[in-house]
């Protein structure tokens, strides 16, 4: 193996598969799969097993899932109802291999050793096999495979190969595999071709370039087909053969822009590299990204550092500060799964640690909201509101995307409710902008954008928290976070969120007024945002229902909750699947069974709104009660825990969590479940160390468990970067660069001064 397809010599960093099997391969492919948040590509290998399936309890699946997506490139695909999709574009990594006449699918003969590894320091995929074909020819090969960080339009493919007999004739093709599929074509050359989607309007177009080398000299290609190159050679046993391919992709939201000038004049950037230039460039820009987001564990279990590492690789190969048009889907970009359409899980779930270590992509995810504000003030008012609700499931326009009705496993038709009901997620996008800026200081965003969203969404609010005779404001209708109780009145995470984001809005425009008396005056006009209307926020403010019973401190999940039947979990403890699978989803309904963390999402998000021992006596109440249905909830239950010094079930949710998508859980077939990463990184550095970027200080308040020597990793905070170390009860805090600053420590408030390191007992 050359040294570039090598991994890097340390467990910690590399993520390794052996074998293929037809259960698992999907969810390999979404594991190991590279991006770099414009391009995302899955694991899958380059040669072809044919078309493999399994047919399995009756239904049918692929086995190996081969997809490239692009960020943005939505479609109408033909399905029922019609919802938009993310438009797969060509598979460049398939190679065909033809030995004597002989196409090798790697079906029929015997795999001597196959692995793949995902070294994610490099942010590499690199493949080892050794296989061997009809009349017992062996072909050994390794491949090393990118999406640059670098440059976001590049990919490039090393593959090398060699096979252990003379006078074969040997037939290898690098093709475009599935290119175009449901699109029109526009273009078709030989290194560039162009499709349009069919009913979208946006198109993309990607260019490519291979070189075949037989110890070292170059082979020509027959160039019969675009994005073709087939070369034919009599076999030398053991003489390598090495395809370097470059691909290159851009996008375009408009007919009017030709991509394809923008995919050639990136192939002719990266061929003027030249494919060790590419990874070099790529593997300096992870390097940098890993120096600003590395968390590293002394003490703790392998799983839970590499855990972390596997999160902050995901979250980092999911985002690009360069592109505000586009978000995160439920996926990334590595699986079908939810048709890329983005959630709350992007502002609750992955902004945290955008905000933290890489301002610049939460700053383009926030903006992609700013520029769905019009999809969000259409829906609410379709509704009868005003303001902006934003759309519960939302791909590139913002209007609502959520399937309104799905095929269930028995054929039956199952109605969604949460494109109508689940509207949390209004008051989440302004919990993100508020957190983003209180963390960044970011005023041009503030007045450009984030203002605007807080307004729009608390205006959504108010009038949506409908006065009734008890002389209170209800929220009637909704779905919170707990999506198996439908149609519930007064959400408490709904109601407090809401009030919340009323506030911030009343807020902002103090905010505006005293530091931008004339721009607010101009929103406010914008907006028509009355006096009258103003008083009615507060109004609102001052009696949306919450829920809360002062006397314990508890809050009541929804109007009804504690009437519902209690459910001892503990007596499933050993189900394989989901509770309401179990018990069927009427008695779920009628049951105090949680799917996901909701008031304990609260705890976690608005901690403010549980003084005293109110977090601890909420938390006592709902974890027993959660079943944790969704890959969101262990995460955020992690996070709480530790936040309250319940180290022990704090680890245990963290593991849980980290578990998700490293172990081969089929559920990750339709791509990583990238809300439950973030919450791996969250209860990790909001939790354990206690890192707080929204106060006037930077916060921090650690809470390690013992068997954790220390606990290291760097933060971003109004343009500053602080390199913390947490170690027993000694926590040291360097300034990495910007101005002097404050920073509170368990309480204490200390000066960080450029240049030293404060160390601090605690
Ligand atoms: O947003 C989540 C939701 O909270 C639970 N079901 C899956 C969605 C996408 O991850």
């Amino acid at each position: 193996m050359m040294q570039a397809l090598e991994s890097t010599h340390d467990s910690d960093w590399v993520l390794t598969h052996e074998g293929y099997s037809v259960l698992t391969e999907n969810a390999v492919e979404s594991r190991f799969a590279l991006g770099n948040g414009f391009m995302g590509m899955r694991a899958s290998r380059p040669v072809s097993r044919g078309p493999t399936w399994v047919s399995w309890q009756g239904f049918v699946r692929w086995a190996s899932w081969p997809r490239c997506y692009v960020a943005g490139l939505f479609d109408r695909p033909n399905t029922v109802p019609p919802v938009p999709a993310l438009v797969p574009v060509a598979d460049w990594s398939r190679v065909r291999l033809v030995l004597d006449d002989n196409s090798q699918l790697m079906m029929d003969g015997e795999f001597l050793s196959s692995v793949r590894q995902l070294d994610m320091r490099r942010g590499i995929l690199l493949s080892d096999l050794s296989y061997r074909a009809h009349a017992g020819i062996t072909i050994n090969g390794d491949e090393l495979r990118l999406v640059s960080l670098a440059d976001r339009a590049v990919g490039l493919q090393v593959l090398r190969f060699s096979l252990d007999r003379n006078g074969i004739d040997v037939m290898l093709e690098a093709n475009f595999a599935m290119a175009g599929m449901g699109m029109e074509p526009l273009q078709l050359d030989r290194d560039v071709c162009a499709w349009r989607t069919e009913g979208s309007h946006k198109a993309v177009a990607m260019a490519g370039s291979a070189t075949l080398r037989a110890d070292g000299h170059p082979l020509a290609p027959e160039r019969s087909f675009s994005l073709r190159w087939i070369w034919r050679w009599r076999s030398v046993a053991g003489q390598v053969l090495e395809l370097d391919r470059l691909v290159t992709v851009a996008r375009s939201d408009g007919l009017a822009d030709d991509p394809a000038p923008v995919a050639s004049d990136a192939l002719a950037r990266s061929r003027a590299l030249g494919w060790r230039g590419v990874l070099a460039a790529h593997e300096t820009a992870w390097q940098q990204h890993w120096d600003a987001s590395d968390v590293i564990i002394e003490g703790a279990d392998d799983e839970i550092q590499e855990a972390v590492r596997f999160a902050v690789y995901h979250l980092t190969s999911a985002a690009n500060p360069e592109d505000e048009s586009v978000s995160i889907g439920a996926r990334g970009l590595t699986g079908d799964a939810y048709f890329g359409h983005v959630f709350w899980d992007t502002e609750i779930y992955l902004l945290p640690f955008y905000v933290a270590v890489w301002p610049e992509a939460a700053r383009a995810l926030l903006m992609y909201r700013y520029h769905t504000l019009p999809g969000a003030r259409a829906k609410a008012a379709a509704m009868g509101y005003r303001g902006a609700l934003y759309a519960w499931e939302s791909a590139d326009t913002g209007e609502e995307t959520t399937p309104e009705r799905v095929v269930g496993p028995g054929g039956e038709t199952i109605d969604i409710l949460t494109g109508r009901m689940e509207q949390h997620i209004s008051a989440d996008v302004a919990y993100a902008v508020w957190q983003y800026w209180r963390a960044t200081g970011d005023e041009g965003f503030f007045a450009d954008a984030g203002a605007e969203i807080l307004l729009e969404t608390a205006r959504f609010w108010a009038s949506r928290a409908v006065p009734e005779a008890d002389g209170k404001r209800h929220i009637r209708h909704v779905i919170g976070p707990d999506e198996y109780h439908e149609d519930v009145d007064d959400n408490a995470f709904t109601n407090v969120m809401a009030r919340w984001n009323i506030a911030r809005g009343l807020e902002a425009i103090e905010v505006m007024r005293a530091r931008w008396p004339d721009r607010a005056a101009a929103l406010l006009e914008r907006l028509a945002l009355s006096e009258p209307e103003l008083a009615d926020w507060r109004d609102a403010v001052e009696h949306i229902v919450t829920g809360l019973d002062p006397t314990t401190g508890l809050y009541e999940q929804f109007a009804g909750f504690y009437k519902l039947e209690p459910l001892d979990l503990s007596l499933y403890a050993d189900r394989k699947v989901p509770i309401d699978v179990v018990i069927g989803r009427e008695r779920t309904q009628r049951s105090q069974v949680v799917k996901q963390a909701d008031v304990v999402a609260l705890i976690a998000l608005l901690p403010d709104e549980f003084p005293g021992a109110a977090a601890k006596a909420n938390f006592r109440y709902y974890e027993p009660r959660c079943a944790h249905g969704s890959s969101l909830s262990a995460g955020i239950h992690a996070l709480v825990a530790a936040r309250l010094g319940e180290t022990e079930i704090a680890l245990r949710y963290l593991r849980h969590a980290a578990a998700a998508d490293l172990e081969l859980d089929l559920n990750s077939a339709g791509g990583i479940r990238i809300a439950g990463l973030g919450g791996v990184w969250q209860a990790i550095v909001l939790g354990f160390a206690g890192l707080d970027l929204t106060g006037d200080i930077l916060g921090l308040d650690p809470k390690l468990p013992p068997q954790w020597r220390s606990l290291s990793f760097r933060a971003r905070w109004k343009d500053r970067s602080v390199a913390i170390r947490i170690a027993g009860r000694t926590v040291e805090a360097r300034l990495v660069n910007g101005q002097p600053m404050e920073m509170r420590i368990a309480g204490a408030t200390r000066k960080l001064t450029a240049g030293a390191t404060l160390q601090v007992s605690i």
